[in-house]
């Protein structure tokens, strides 16, 4: 086979990371972090080589690539396919378990829950098992949630919601996060930062819960709002669904408030993508200071088992560019935050 085979992507191991990557995906959904990060490694090596790697001992004197990954990489070569990947989709517990963890807000944990409980189908789930108002919506919606959304679409989706704030205040800017702001063709949901200069996080809250997503539930583009799944919301956030007019599929939207003052952190951590970050904040963390969605802070004192002692001091938060001064690392466009 020609390691073209399935893409137009001119790396030469292009079939190769496009198969380990469906692994890692795999493995990712399992929760099982070890391997994803193992293949993650692998697949990154691969990225940079400028010749088609087709033996176990070509493959196996590269950076992060061990014996078995090696192999696989040989398998992937000679066969075009991975055994083990097309076992894993005929597995009938794999699929439910897919199944059930494509509902919003459902991890590997209560999808496990659901099937020792005997459960096989969504009409399972909805005629059986006690659900949240949130998880119904994600049965109802398992599709729509399922479908990638084109990037006009998303973008389509901004300008709506550009549109709207505009005629309540004209002062407010609406900014496309996520992986649309790095450049993706297509996104799994729609992520934006609400900001108006000047305006402190008590006023973008009123504004925006009070007089925005009321008046978008009452324009049939809200269609409804989704629990946070996990951690606290700080009333910052907004998770929900909508949609464009004269369309049927609801789209996850993520909405993120954001003050002026914390514009750079926050557009850091709502680019991502998500390795992007960690790997940010544990370089923040050797160099003793801590990052997160509201500012890179210093004078982090840590304790014997490295735990935090207190807050440290905030050094940075409005600039983007200047947060990555800081940490000294090389400025990386948003197109270029992919882990
Ligand atoms: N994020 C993070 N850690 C997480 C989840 C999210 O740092 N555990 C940050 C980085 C993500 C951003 O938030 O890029 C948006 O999260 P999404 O889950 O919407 O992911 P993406 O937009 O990157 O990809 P997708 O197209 O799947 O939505
Ligand atoms: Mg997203
Ligand atoms: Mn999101």
């Amino acid at each position: 086979p020609s390691p073209k085979d399935s893409s137009q992507d001119p790396n030469p191991n292009a079939r190769t990371i496009q198969v380990l990557e469906e692994m890692c995906k795999y493995y990712d959904q399992m929760g099982d972090q070890w391997r994803t990060l193992a293949y993650r490694r692998g697949v990154g090596t691969l990225r940079k080589q400028d010749h088609w790697i087709t033996t176990k001992e070509q493959a196996v004197v590269l950076p992060f690539i061990g014996t078995r990954l090696a192999e696989k990489i040989e398998e992937i070569a000679l066969t075009n396919r991975l055994n083990k990947l097309e076992n894993t989709r005929d597995d009938p517990t794999d699929q439910t378990l897919r199944l059930f963890m494509g509902i919003y807000g459902v991890g590997l944990s209560q999808a496990n829950k659901w099937i020792q409980a005997g459960y096989h189908t969504l009409d399972d789930l909805v005629a059986k098992a006690k659900l949240t108002d949130s998880q119904k919506i994600g049965i109802e919606r398992w599709e729509d949630f399922a479908t990638r959304i084109p990037r006009a679409e998303v973008e389509a989706h901004g300008a709506f919601m550009r549109g709207a704030l505009a005629r309540i205040d004209p002062g407010f800017q609406v900014t496309v996060m996520g992986s649309y702001r790095r450049g993706a063709k297509d996104s799994g949901d729609i992520d934006m930062i609400i900001t108006k200069p000047g305006a402190n996080i008590s006023v973008l809250r009123t504004v925006v819960f009070d007089t925005l997503i009321p008046r978008l539930f009452a324009a049939g583009f809200l269609k409804c709002a989704l629990a946070t799944s996990h951690r606290t919301n700080d009333g910052t956030k907004w998770l929900g669904a909508s949609c464009l007019p004269g369309s049927e599929i609801w789209r996850r939207l993520d909405l993120l408030l954001v003050p002026e003052e914390e514009m750079g952190a926050a557009l850091i951590y709502f680019t991502g993508n998500d390795i992007f970050n960690r790997s940010l904040r544990l370089l923040a963390s050797k160099k003793g200071m801590r990052l997160n969605q509201k500012g890179l802070y210093k004078d982090v004192i840590k304790g014997k088992n490295r735990e935090k002692l207190n807050e440290g001091t905030l050094v940075e938060s409005k600039s983007e560019k200047k947060i990555f001064e800081i940490l000294g690392v090389p400025w990386r466009a948003p197109t270029e935050r992919i882990c």
